[in-house]
Formats: C-alpha cells, structure tokens, sequence
C-alpha cells in the first residue's frame, strides 16, 4: 500500500520512515515529484493537518498523509503550540525559536510540556485523525544537536537527556511522532 507523506519537512520523513515498512511504502512529497508549499494558516494543529493532506489529496488523488506537531507548554498556556515554527518570526532559525521559549520560561515555575502531533490520513476521499503525545519538561539551556526543531531542550518523561542527545532509535521510544505513526499503522492493517 503506496501513501505520500504530505511534508516539506525532512526530519519528519526520516523520523516516520525508521517507524514504517512494508507492507506500507511512504513516499515524500520530494519522491512523488511535488514541489508545493502547504499553507498552515489554521489555529489548531487538526485543522491545519487537514489543510495539508487535503491539499495534496485534491492536487493528486492518491491517498496521502500528513502530520502538525506542536510543544505545548504549560506554564505559557500552551504556546508555542500550532505556531511552533514561527515562534520568533518566518524563516527564523531554530535557535532563534529556543532563545524564545527559554525566555518566556525565565521566571515560571513549571518548566512542564508536551510535544502533540496529529496525523490526517485522507483514504478513499476520507479523513481519518490519529494523535500522539510525549509528555516532558522544557531544560534551562540547549544540549545536544541531533534531531530538529525543540528536540535541544525537551527531556520526555522517564529520560535523562533532551531529545537532541538521542539518536533516532533512543527519540523512538518516548516520541510524539511514533505514538501517532503507531496508530495509523494499526488502523492501515485493518484495510489491508
Ligand atoms: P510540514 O508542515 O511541511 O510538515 P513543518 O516543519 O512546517 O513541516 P510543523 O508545522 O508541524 O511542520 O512543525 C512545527 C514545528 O514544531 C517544527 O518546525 C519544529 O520546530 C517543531 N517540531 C515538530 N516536531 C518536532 C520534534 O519531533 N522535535 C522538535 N521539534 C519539533
């Protein structure tokens, strides 16, 4: 069964490509041949997974998924959220985006958040959503430079390390993105 992977974001294509494999064969968005911007311009993750495997749906009719993930942090009533990334601005780099967070959480107490990833599975014209969620705490400075994004200052709960000291088999275990990948697959095998 072929799915394409409606992202531009390859750290998200190998994250869920070391959780997939046959009989399910995903295929980015580069490997299909598409060139195209998906716009997010929605206020909560679903809607904006929607938004993108809706636009790759209509563009080629081929069943295909996407995800939106955001950190959640508590003491910033769940910011940076569906705007995790332009945090600190379009086009900012990641450290741009940390500086901020650790900012923000200078003088709060709780340090605690969850990274949320929603997945939308358009089937047959269909839309299916799966959720997953890895909850942890926000560090007071970057450690490590494997992974993408926030991975530099988010320990998941039961570690000892943020997830960018992990290798991508050791980020596996606790991640969002494997919590949710896990139930598209579950649902996938029942339409086989
Ligand atoms: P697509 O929309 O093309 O899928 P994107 O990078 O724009 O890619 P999102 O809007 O879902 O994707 O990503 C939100 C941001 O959240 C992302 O740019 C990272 O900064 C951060 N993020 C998402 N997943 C993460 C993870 O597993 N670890 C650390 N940061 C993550």
């Amino acid at each position: 069964m072929t799915l394409i992977f409606a992202t531009n974001n390859p750290n998200k294509v190998k994250e869920i490509m070391a959780i997939t494999g046959p009989p399910f064969n995903i295929i980015s968005l580069k490997q299909a041949g598409i060139e195209k911007e998906i716009p997010e311009p929605h206020d909560t993750l679903e809607a904006n997974a929607t938004e993108k495997s809706s636009v790759i749906y209509q563009l080629t009719g081929k069943n295909c998924f996407s995800e939106d993930t955001g950190l959640e942090v508590v003491a910033l009533n769940g910011a940076p959220g569906v705007k995790s990334a332009r945090y600190a601005g379009e086009n900012q780099p990641r450290e741009a985006h940390i500086n901020k967070l650790l900012h923000e959480l200078k003088d709060k107490k709780s340090r605690e958040a969850r990274f949320r990833t929603v997945i939308s599975l358009i089937m047959d014209g269909r839309e299916y959503l799966f959720e997953g969620i890895c909850n942890g705490h926000i560090t007071t400075s970057p450690k490590g430079t494997e992974g993408f994004g926030y991975d530099a200052v988010f320990i998941p709960d039961g570690a000892d390390s943020t997830f960018g000291e992990m290798t991508l088999t050791e980020k596996t275990i606790y991640s969002h993105r494997k919590k949710a990948t896990e139930q598209l697959i579950s649902f996938l095998q029942t339409k086989i």
